[in-house]
């Protein structure tokens, strides 16, 4: 009787499995999905324990049920193909599950290809409690309803008092992704913890976050498409998040940086956004080369600087444009779904110089999708042959200004502030830099943090022979 039970078990099993075509998984996982045993339904929670690997094959349906996760202790690689997506979504349009929670793993996870939908957080990478990277690509896939945020990361460091704090580091690649319909697209948050001890001091530690984001586009972001946010000991260990021509339609904030983040923002398209980019605190986001259009001005650059959003000079195509090349025109999208450019389009050749080539071999784009010119008919490199050192800006200026040069080479830099009496008031830059255009700011302090007072002050350029003097003038 007991075997003729296991008998019914197992053919029950295998009809199952024949007939629905499905393979029920739950609790730990790992090995290889394939096409033939998918759809995977994911019943209850699943972990990938530590040391262990799950691969998705291409093709392979992943429904995973209301409010239940994927742990990932160990590696997920599910790579699909341009063909054959892998597809990770939930029973139905109206049930959410939780996410792809990818932790502490230093091996590195991958997913390509993959169609995520109907998730709380599609992805959620974490790591804590060490002093490692973790590093997870995450190229080719296509978001969709996800109520939190499609990516979302987190750094949080320790305290630990014999080595004075962990420091994790999440540094992943974001990389031709598309958004819709999410609440926030991708958002990186570092925290960490302190102890006291007593006769010994305090330690703490901080985690630090430099997502890639690159070559996406985000559309219906019904908050912000990209957000860094900052916790508790808010310890800037390196941090250098970059967010690269990507393109943002209708979105509520194209970008929300925190101090002490250190963004680098160039190339990309804020489209309809109503506000292109917030910064919070001082941050020292450098932003250049992006395309705004139909923001919100008052919101434009958000606290503390207004000295971005003003039409001071002309870039490489003629149009106007701000001190970091910042254009304020109709990017001109051939269509309304891939934000492809057309010909006429002001973004085209209009990104830093110093950028990656387009693969047709010209000038990077500004945007996602380049507009690809005849192959084989490559320009001239069109940058400035001469040094440049331009005016800066805001002038007058309380209690901070912005200077900016162009190198044609690699050269040695001396960068120094004099009062009118000839004597040196503060280096800014000296030693040796790329061939690029140069942004920095001076606060109106000297070499020894002192404030310096009202009037005039001398900015000097010296490259090798090449040396050229600017007065900017002081008010607080
Ligand atoms: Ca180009």
């Amino acid at each position: 009787m007991k075997r003729y039970a296991l008998y019914f078990v197992a053919l029950t099993f295998i009809i199952f499995e024949s007939v629905w075509g499905q393979t029920l998984v739950s609790g730990n996982v790992s090995g290889t999905w394939n096409l033939a045993r998918s759809p995977f339904v994911v019943i209850d929670n699943c972990t990938v324990p530590s040391g262990q690997s799950l691969t998705i094959e291409p093709g392979v349906q992943v429904i995973i049920g209301k409010g239940l996760k994927i742990d990932v202790l160990g590696q997920i690689i599910a790579v699909g193909t341009p063909g054959q997506h892998i597809t990770i979504k939930a029973p139905n349009d109206t049930i959410f599950w939780k996410f792809i929670y990818i932790q502490h793993s230093t091996k590195k996870s991958q997913l390509k290809y993959c169609d995520m939908r109907n998730a709380q957080r599609a992805i959620y990478l974490y790591i804590g409690g060490v002093r490692d990277t973790m590093r997870t690509e995450i190229t080719n896939c296509l978001f969709s309803n996800c109520i939190e945020a499609a990516i979302y990361g987190e750094s949080f460091g320790t305290r630990d008092q014999f080595r004075g704090g962990f420091e994790p580091h999440l540094a992943p690649t974001v990389k031709n992704c598309y958004f819709s319909a999410c609440s926030i697209g991708c958002m990186f948050y570092i925290h960490g913890s302190c102890i006291y001890i007593p006769m010994a001091g305090t330690f703490c530690g901080g985690g630090s976050a430099s997502p890639k984001i690159l070559n996406n586009v985000f559309w219906n972001i019904t908050d912000t498409a990209f957000e860094l946010v900052v916790g508790d000991v808010p310890r800037p260990l390196g941090s250098i998040p970059i967010f690269q021509n990507n393109t943002v339609v209708n979105a509520k904030r194209g970008i929300f940086v925190q101090n002490p983040y250190d963004a680098t923002i160039k190339n990309n398209i804020f489209y309809k956004a109503k506000t292109g980019i917030e910064r919070q605190g001082t941050t020292g986001s450098l932003l250049t080369y992006n395309c705004f259009f139909e923001k919100d001005e008052k919101n434009f650059i958000g606290y503390p600087s207004t000295t971005f959003g003003n039409i001071v000079m002309q870039n490489r195509n003629g149009d106007p444009c701000d001190i970091g090349f910042n254009i304020f025109l109709n990017p001109l999208f051939a269509d309304s779904t891939n934000f492809k450019l057309t010909n006429l389009s002001p973004c085209v050749d209009a990104g830093d110089p110093s950028s990656e080539r387009d693969p047709d071999g010209s000038i990077a784009d500004i945007g996602a999708n380049y507009f690809p010119k005849t192959v084989g008919v490559h320009e001239d490199l069109d940058l400035p042959k001469n040094i440049s050192l331009f005016e800066n800006y805001p002038n007058p200026f309380n209690p901070e200004t912005t200077i900016s040069y162009h190198l044609p080479t690699v050269s040695e830099v001396e960068l120094t502030v004099y009062n009118t009496l000839g004597q040196k008031i503060r280096t800014l830059v000296n030693g040796k830099q790329k061939a690029a255009y140069h942004v920095f700011r001076w606060n109106g302090k000297d070499n020894a943090g002192d404030k310096v007072s009202s009037g005039v002050y001398l900015y000097r350029l010296r490259v090798g022979s090449f040396v050229q003097t600017k007065r900017m003038l002081l008010l607080r």
